[in-house]
């Protein structure tokens, strides 16, 4: 397919950190013409935060904003806002995600952004929905996961409440934003008009925590929740525990060691004792004995004793490696897989192959690695090209919005652009 499927979107990108940038990014991968608006002074705070490199702009914000252009202007002054509001008459989705109150500050609320175009898209990130008692707070990616419930059922239960390392709050929450701006887009071919998409990342995480509100009702009808590993030995409270490496829905599960956890910390695979592959699964691990034993044979008799279930396959699993254990286990369709480091997934040919790791090349840094597009279409393939330079397009920009070059030449000069 020639034709990407969002040609001639035109995006306003008034985002920064990663809420905003992913959903725009992902937008622009998808064929919109996507403009990240900075500050002059810096640009986006990704730009310059964990920098492995002096003076190049960051991983973080080359991983984050590819395939856009970068327009640096300050918005807070006249001719600034007049660039902004000439933008806005001529786009189809603006996306940001600024501290509350930020854009009405800027003179750029929904209602006056509406009257300018009325076919335009909102699109909005904050930490917690406006009729939240939380709704003025400043929220970054852990803020989030603390407030949607993914902290306090994440860990082990001897621990505090433990934040995960995938992107909740953050990607998340920008994954929503891009379902909820693809949808105004399409009643907007019904309609005529635009409207405001809000998310907030607090519901985003929520949105990801559904079961485990499931689990709080089971708990308040039933005391227990029997996938925990504190059933059914241990004790509940009146509120979800943190439940360790458990298994999410009714097949146990567990992060198991294999041959060489003593010095490779991520020497383990994910085992899942599926109920209907039972019999399989005690094959696999070589105590077919268990198939009929009435200690081993059905989910509540294993209940009980789950864990030193797990010891056992882990005697299996001790003179094998992560690899060849779940080389073993795919061939009786037992649910697995090996724990994957960042280095193992950095490297792996497969990802490389699929896409879903990319290599980039940006005009400072060279050549880097970035996670490629995870959504596969049969009739596109997203093309992954490096990040804008601050203000890289800020002169062609004003050109394309009518600015003749002596007008341009004195916006620098005053230091508007
Ligand atoms: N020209 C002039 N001013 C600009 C500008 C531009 N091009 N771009 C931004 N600004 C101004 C904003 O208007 C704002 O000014 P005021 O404070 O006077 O209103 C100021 O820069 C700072 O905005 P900010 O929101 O980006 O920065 P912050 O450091 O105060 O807060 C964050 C950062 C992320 C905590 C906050 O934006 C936030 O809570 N956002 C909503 C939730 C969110 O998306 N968080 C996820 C971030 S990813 O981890």
């Amino acid at each position: 397919m020639n034709q990407q499927p969002l040609s001639g979107i035109k995006v306003i990108d008034f985002t920064g950190v990663q809420a905003g940038p992913a959903c725009t990014q992902m937008l622009a991968w998808f064929g919109a013409d996507v403009l990240k608006v900075e500050r002059t002074t810096g640009g986006d705070v990704t730009r310059h935060q964990l920098r492995d490199i002096p003076d190049v702009d960051a991983l973080y914000f080359t991983m984050l904003n590819s395939n856009k252009r970068s327009l640096a202007i300050n918005t807070k002054t006249p001719e600034g806002k007049e660039v902004m509001e000439k933008l806005i008459c001529d786009a189809d989705v603006l996306v940001e995600n600024f501290a509350p109150g930020a854009m009405d500050r800027m003179g750029l609320s929904w209602e006056h952004i509406h009257e300018l175009n009325p076919r335009l898209i909102f699109g909005s990130v904050k930490g917690f929905n406006e009729d939240s008692p939380w709704a003025d707070l400043k929220v970054y990616e852990n803020v989030a996961q603390c407030a949607g419930g993914a902290a306090s059922t994440t860990g082990f239960w001897d621990g505090p409440p433990t934040v995960s390392a995938a992107a909740l709050g953050d990607s998340n929450t920008g994954m929503h934003l891009l379902i909820g701006i693809l949808t105004a887009l399409m009643a907007r071919e019904k309609t005529g008009v635009g409207q405001k998409v809000s998310v907030s990342m607090q519901d985003a995480v929520l949105n990801l925590c559904r079961v485990k509100l499931r689990d709080q009702e089971r708990l308040e009808r039933l005391g227990y929740l029997e996938e925990y590993p504190q059933y059914p030995n241990g004790t509940f409270t009146d509120t979800v525990p943190r439940g360790g490496n458990a298994g999410g829905g009714g097949q146990p599960g567990w992060v198991l060691k294999c041959k060489g956890w003593e010095t490779d910390p991520n020497a383990y695979i994910y085992f899942t004792i599926q109920e209907q592959n039972w019999e399989r699964t005690c094959e696999a691990i070589e105590r077919p004995e268990w198939v009929h034993d009435p200690a081993y044979c059905t989910v509540e008799a294993r209940q009980s004793h789950i864990f030193d279930i797990f010891d056992e396959i882990e005697k299996w699993l001790a003179d094998k490696t992560k690899y060849e254990a779940v080389d073993t286990l795919r061939k009786y369709e037992v649910p697995c897989a090996p724990v994957l480091s960042m280095k193992e997934i950095a490297y792996d040919p497969a990802l490389r192959t699929s896409g879903s790791v990319v290599e980039v090349e940006h005009k400072e840094r060279g050549s880097y690695l970035t996670v490629g597009c995870p959504v596969k279409f049969s009739d596109f393939a997203p093309q992954i090209t490096g990040s804008p330079l601050l203000g890289e397009h800020t002169d062609q920009v004003l050109t394309e919005l009518g600015y003749d070059a002596d007008t341009i030449a004195a916006l620098h000069a005053e230091g508007v652009v």
